[in-house]
């Protein structure tokens, strides 16, 4: 089983370096995160800009795959079945993401790999732990890749009322970098670590404002890859790349984003500079 999470690893990280397109946002945060760009509701745009910008995978869940189940198949971008999620509507500060599908479903959709959310720090963080070191003992059972979103948050960080010493370390950072308690390289290591003890083989984290703080966020995960989630659209493309140069820069593998690519006026585009920031030199090589 280790050869076929070997081989489907290399399918979404080809050479150790990963170029995601996550479309899992219908359901985390409703139609409102296309109404920048209309278009962008409907997978098949999305398939299109995930083929031709050449992404190394697309994320999506259950229903979207199975509906979609032959375009995406031909397009020939590995799926990422996601296999937990919520909505945002009830805005419960302690957050939990239960499981909704199985690996099971994953192989049966025809996923390379598989997801799940993590919301460490949350009072109900033991169960998404639990949750998700079971899929990892199943998935590596079958042979299938795991992706952590590991995204720490909760009532207590977001409060200041956490006691423990990452937080007091974390609220030193956030004073003197200007960042969101959940994106202090405190925060995010400590969530990158969490993903690399429980077994993930990538892990999805927030950039923390710099190459050297995320080089602290790879580290600290190694040899779990690294790959920065994307958050809001940017006012620029400009401001966009010059992350994921920082990341890479750090050691990161890659990207995993949405909304950074398929808002935009011209997705495509930004597609291609990403393409060339992450693989560029490694063709050269
Ligand atoms: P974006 O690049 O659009 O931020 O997507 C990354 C992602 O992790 C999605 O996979 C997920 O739907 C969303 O962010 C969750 O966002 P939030 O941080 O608001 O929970």
């Amino acid at each position: 089983m280790q050869a076929k999470v070997g081989e489907l690893r290399e399918k979404i990280m080809p050479g150790g370096r990963a170029m995601i397109l996550a479309y899992d946002q219908g359901f985390e945060h409703g139609p409102r995160d296309f109404l920048e760009n209309p278009e962008s509701r409907n997978l098949e745009y999305i398939l299109d800009i995930a083929k031709r910008g050449e992404f190394t995978g697309i994320v999506l869940h259950a229903g979207l795959a199975e509906k979609y189940q032959s375009e995406i198949q031909d397009s020939k971008v590995p799926l990422i079945l996601k296999l937990n999620g919520k909505s945002e509507l009830y805005t419960e500060e302690d957050p939990y993401s239960p499981q909704l599908y199985s690996v099971e479903d994953a192989l049966t959709l025809g996923a390379a790999a598989v997801g799940y959310t993590v919301y460490s720090g949350s009072k109900y963080d033991d169960q998404m732990h639990q949750e998700f070191s079971k899929i990892v003992r199943e998935a590596y059972s079958k042979g299938v890749p795991v992706i952590g979103w590991m995204y720490p948050r909760g009532k207590s960080l977001f409060d200041r009322k956490s006691a423990s010493k990452t937080f007091k370390i974390a609220l030193e950072q956030q004073e003197k970098n200007n960042l969101a308690i959940d994106e202090t390289p405190a925060i995010v290591a400590y969530g990158a670590r969490i993903g690399l003890e429980l077994g993930a083989d990538i892990v999805k984290v927030k950039y923390t404002g710099s190459p050297e703080s995320f080089q602290w966020v790879v580290q600290s995960a190694f040899p779990t890859k690294v790959v920065m989630s994307g958050g809001t659209m940017t006012k620029t493309d400009e401001e966009f790349l010059s992350r994921v140069e920082d990341v890479l820069t750090a050691g990161a593998a890659g990207i995993a984003v949405g909304r950074n690519v398929w808002q935009r006026k011209d997705p495509l585009a930004i597609s291609k500079r990403i393409h060339q920031l992450i693989f560029g030199s490694q063709k050269k090589a």
